[in-house]
């Protein structure tokens, strides 16, 4: 063999294993990875939307495979599922909170394993979030006063509010102690303090489903027909009500100005029809940035604190050149 040829080979070999050294030590651990998502449970359109993003997204990853565990609502399942993916050692944890308060054992269980913990969605509360490795999903503060903001000028241009005459507002919670829920109304009030003449004269959960908003907004139109605007927490919670209201024999949209957040396709209909008025939107597609999330820890990247997602508004004056672009 020719001295060059020699060079050349042993270059070659000296390149193959160094890149094989390095695509070694690439990841923290050699996938495949096993991935456990706990989920709240499927009360809204937007909470399937956000179930399939994510579980699509994990399960066609060839280097992941997922551990799915449905909590139907109830805290004490969503503790035992994470308790079940500490026990069975999975790899990463990724964890949406029904409520914010509650979790602080079971997330210090899952650091003393070593198992990162990536929160989607719905954070758990201040105290707690030092034992996860970082949230991703909107910022439902910012939602409530973009509801507030929007109310504000439609009033306006309406001539509805002299800045004077009451204008009176029912509210639609959603789940009582859950972070979208205490946000969203936070914001939402933030706003209402330079609007003194608006009141919230109904307020009560409907635990962001139809089912219950309806029945809700039937109570509160039973105790009195003078109300201006319903500021629901989610749409599905809104779209319940726009029925009671019709049962009422008021106007959705016109006699009762509707407000909601989310942006799923019944909203947008209702907006469209003139039964609704305006949606923030909330977007429910967090699964390719969770698979992200998975690779940078993995990576050994750093993670921020927050990762935020980037959200419209929608109103009857947009609602429909939109709609047919809208994936949830
Ligand atoms: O707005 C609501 C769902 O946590 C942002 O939960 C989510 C909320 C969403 O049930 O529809």
């Amino acid at each position: 063999m020719k001295k060059w040829t020699k060079i050349v080979l042993l270059l070659l070999v000296v390149t193959l294993v160094l890149s094989a050294v390095a695509f070694g030590a690439k990841y923290k651990k050699n996938p495949p990875w096993v991935i456990g998502f706990s989920q709240i449970g499927s009360e809204s359109e937007w909470r399937t939307a956000d179930t399939i993003s994510i579980k699509d997204a994990l399960s066609e990853d060839p280097n992941m495979s997922l551990v799915y565990a449905d909590a139907q609502q109830k805290q004490e399942n969503q503790i035992k599922a994470l308790r079940s993916f500490i026990a069975r050692k999975v790899d990463v944890i990724v964890f949406t909170a029904l409520v914010e308060t509650g979790y602080g054992p079971v997330l210090q269980e899952a650091q003393k394993a070593k198992i990162p913990v990536i929160m989607v969605d719905r954070d758990v509360a201040k105290e707690d979030q030092q034992y996860r490795l970082t949230i991703m999903g909107s910022n439902f503060l910012e939602e409530g006063r973009k509801a507030a903001n929007w109310l504000a000028d439609y009033l306006k241009k309406q001539g509805i509010d002299d800045g004077k005459k009451p204008v009176n507002i029912a509210e639609l919670q959603g789940t009582v102690g859950s972070a979208p829920a205490i946000d969203r109304k936070k914001g939402f009030e933030e706003i209402m303090k330079g609007h003194p003449n608006w009141k919230i004269t109904h307020s009560q959960t409907g635990n962001f489903t139809r089912a219950e908003g309806k029945p809700v907004m039937e109570a509160f139109l039973k105790a009195d027909k003078d109300i201006q605007v319903l500021f629901a927490h989610n749409d599905d919670m809104a779209l319940g009500a726009i029925q009671a209201i019709k049962e009422a024999g008021l106007k959705p949209g016109k006699d009762i100005i509707v407000v909601s957040m989310d942006g799923v396709k019944g909203i947008f209909e209702a907006i469209i029809a003139g039964e609704a008025n305006c949606t923030v939107e909330c977007n429910p597609l967090l699964g390719p940035q969770a698979v992200q999330a998975i690779y940078d820890y993995m990576e050994g990247k750093k993670l921020p604190a927050k990762i935020d997602t980037i959200e419209g508004i929608f109103d009857q004056t947009t609602a429909k050149e939109a709609f047919p672009t809208r994936q949830y």
